[in-house]
């Protein structure tokens, strides 16, 4: 899709600070981030929604959700993260490509990511 940013990100048209990168994958930083270490997760090829991911290759993101949570956790040095979707724009998705976040979580953050997330 020639005017998805995630699109343009995968293409190399925009920069990116990349996390991970497989044949259907790519994990690259948000450049908005909720916390230190934001990084978001999302398959190559453009689907809009979850609802329009055929089920391969969301077992391929759900995959790299696994391996990198832990891995971005250790790397910015939290106890634990939120990992989510908004899925939909009504839920809050801004961008239209299918993404999950990983927000590393601190014992002192008072639970705001979360809602910065949803809202
Ligand atoms: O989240 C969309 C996320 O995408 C939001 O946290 C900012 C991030 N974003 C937007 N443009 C970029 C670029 N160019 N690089 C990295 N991150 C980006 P949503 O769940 O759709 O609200």
């Amino acid at each position: 899709m020639d005017d998805c940013i995630f699109c343009q990100i995968v293409a190399g048209d925009i920069p990116s600070r990349t996390v991970y990168e497989d044949d259907d994958v790519l994990a690259f930083l948000d450049a908005n981030p909720l916390a230190p270490g934001h990084t978001l997760v999302i398959p190559k090829d453009h689907h809009e929604t979850l609802n329009d991911l055929p089920e391969d290759l969301g077992s391929e993101v759900m995959a790299a959700l696994h391996r990198l949570t832990p891995a971005v956790e250790d790397a910015v040095d939290a106890p634990a993260s939120t990992v989510a979707f908004n899925n939909g724009e009504a839920a809050g998705q801004e961008v239209p490509h299918v993404h999950g976040h990983i927000v590393p979580r601190f014992e002192d953050d008072g639970g705001r990511t979360i809602h910065a997330l949803v809202s």
